[in-house]
């Protein structure tokens, strides 16, 4: 694994106690919805999930969602870190873990990032290696409820080191990248990598090494 947001976390401060919190985030009294746009209208029948670019095979993956579900579920607690500075603590998802899904649909041995796609063109990137950690997955279930569709229904991306934009809701595509490329957010101002402990808010805070250039 490369230099990862894995390897941080709560950290101790000079004065004593161990935050939850990373720097610059509160805990709201509810979970607020915040995305870009249109809440989708979802059609089941319809839906699946596209995997494509640098497969390992070549070829383009499709899967409807009764395929998708049939996929090993897990469960994942994780705190949930937006970047307009709201945290949500403990949240308990249920879903498929990011790595069950690439060991279906395995990328070519180059990759090295993702591009998670949504509806309406929404995109965001990951490095693989965040991608394929232990807690990364595609969530349709939160504290045991299913997802609402502004939260994300029928299923939404969690990866949880990452600030909550890199967390795309009402997914419908993974791309596989030999190099990297910028999502929505990361080509408007918002961190290539977004790693919550290190507070990497916004693209002028980067280093060459963590982003394409601009
Ligand atoms: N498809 C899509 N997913 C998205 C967004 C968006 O605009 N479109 N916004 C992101 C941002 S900026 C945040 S903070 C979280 C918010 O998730 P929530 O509404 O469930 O709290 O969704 C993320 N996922
Ligand atoms: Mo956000």
């Amino acid at each position: 694994m490369t230099e990862s947001a894995r390897s941080e976390g709560p950290r101790r401060p000079p004065g004593g106690h161990i935050s939850r919190l990373p720097p610059g985030q509160y805990v709201p009294r509810g979970w607020p919805v915040l995305h870009y746009g249109r809440v989708p209208r979802i059609d089941l029948q319809s839906w699946d999930l596209r995997i494509f670019g640098a497969t390992a095979s070549g070829q383009e993956h499709f899967l409807d969602y009764p395929e998708m579900m049939a996929l090993p579920t897990s469960e994942v607690g994780a705190d949930f870190h937006c970047v307009t500075k709201f945290s949500m603590l403990d949240n308990r998802w249920t879903g498929i873990l990011a790595r069950d899904l690439m060991a279906v649909c395995p990328p070519a041995d180059d990759v090295a990032h993702v591009l998670i796609w949504a509806e309406y063109g929404y995109s965001s990137n990951v490095r693989l290696s965040d991608f394929v950690a232990a807690d990364t997955v595609f969530a349709h279930t939160h504290n045991g409820v299913p997802l609402s569709v502004e939260h994300g229904w029928p299923l939404r991306f969690i990866c949880p080191p990452l600030y909550a934009w890199k967390s795309t809701k009402w997914v419908r595509a993974i791309e596989y990248l030999t190099e990297d490329r910028r999502g929505f957010w990361e080509n408007r101002g918002y961190h290539n990598v977004g790693a919550a402990w290190s507070e990497q808010r916004y693209s002028y805070q980067e280093r060459p090494e963590d982003g394409p250039p601009l």
